[in-house]
């Protein structure tokens, strides 16, 4: 396997970073996990750009353009020949010292670009649905760690996630202080409801995903209407259908939420339709690219 690292492609036993990187020491950077299908970069200026949009909230200055690192995403995946693949892309603060402060790392930033082969969740939790669990820890506060930035720092959604395995389920729902819907640990959540999507607002202590934003405009496509409102647990309990979005999971049915059947306790109808129609936008938006 070839890795990305500062601008040269290099063995993944050679892809190593310092132990000052405060990256490492602090979790201080920013990341994406984007997917590609059948030589084809899923919505990849999307994910650059919200690369973007983290770093500048962190004051971090990405070394490359968009272009630049578009292109080395390409040259990642051209690298290691993969047609169908999961894309880790790191921007980290650099080495410095072991202080906190930033300025000590000026100019060291590092990038890395993994690409790898998707392990994909077995097909039975699909067809199935999946069970998940609220758990006691908080998302992050927007006015604290605001959960719109994509940064390496992820202990708040690891936690959740230990919760929800300690209970025996595989993912967790996260609420906000106020006691509402923010998100599970790596996917955006929504529920039908008489026929109509919702799913908690962007500034309720959720990432605007990506998946999230393209099943919304699925959703508007079908003239199924969408609502971003806020959520509480009784109406994911009283929902017909619920799922979850994200790169890596794509679309989830969720069948049971602590404890409550949803709809029958199958996968709904009009999930199953989102989920048909994300498999062919899948196919059609994003960047191309050719294995020679
Ligand atoms: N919420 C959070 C907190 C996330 O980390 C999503 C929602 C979905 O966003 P996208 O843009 O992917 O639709 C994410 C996604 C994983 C994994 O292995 C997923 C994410 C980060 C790290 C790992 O499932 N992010």
């Amino acid at each position: 396997m070839k890795v990305y690292l500062n601008g040269k492609l290099v063995n993944k036993d050679q892809a190593k970073v310092s132990v000052f990187d405060h990256g490492f020491l602090y979790g201080d950077g920013v990341f994406e996990g984007i997917r590609s299908y059948d030589c084809l970069v899923f919505k990849l200026k999307e994910h650059i750009d919200r690369l973007f949009e983290s770093a500048h909230s962190i004051m971090l200055e990405i070394p490359l353009t968009k272009k630049q690192l578009i292109d080395a995403v390409i040259l990642t995946l051209k690298a290691n020949r993969l047609r169908d693949a999961y894309i880790r892309l790191i921007v980290s603060r650099g080495e410095g010292d072991l202080g906190l402060d930033p300025r000590k790392c000026a100019g060291k930033q590092t990038v890395v670009i993994i690409a790898d082969k998707i392990t994909l969740y077995p097909e039975k939790l699909y067809k199935k649905g999946m069970a998940i669990i609220t758990v006691p820890t908080v998302r992050n506060l927007p006015e604290a760690l605001n959960p719109q930035i994509k940064s390496l720092n992820y202990l708040n959604n690891i936690l959740a996630k230990i919760e929800a395995i300690n209970c025996g389920v595989e993912e967790a729902l996260m609420l906000d202080n106020l006691g509402y819907v923010a998100e599970c640990t790596g996917d955006n959540i929504f529920v039908v409801e008489r026929g109509q999507l919702y799913t908690p607002p962007q500034c309720m202590g959720t990432l605007r995903g990506i998946t999230r934003d393209t099943v919304l405009n699925i959703a508007r496509k079908l003239n199924i209407p969408t609502h971003e409102h806020v959520l509480t647990r009784h109406e994911l309990y009283i929902s017909d259908e619920c799922f979850l979005t994200g790169t890596a999971a794509e679309i989830v049915p969720v069948v049971k939420v602590d404890g409550r059947k949803i709809g029958d306790g199958k996968p709904g109808k009009i999930t199953k339709l989102l989920m048909e129609e994300f498999r062919k936008v899948t196919k059609t938006d994003g960047v191309r690219y050719i294995l020679d």
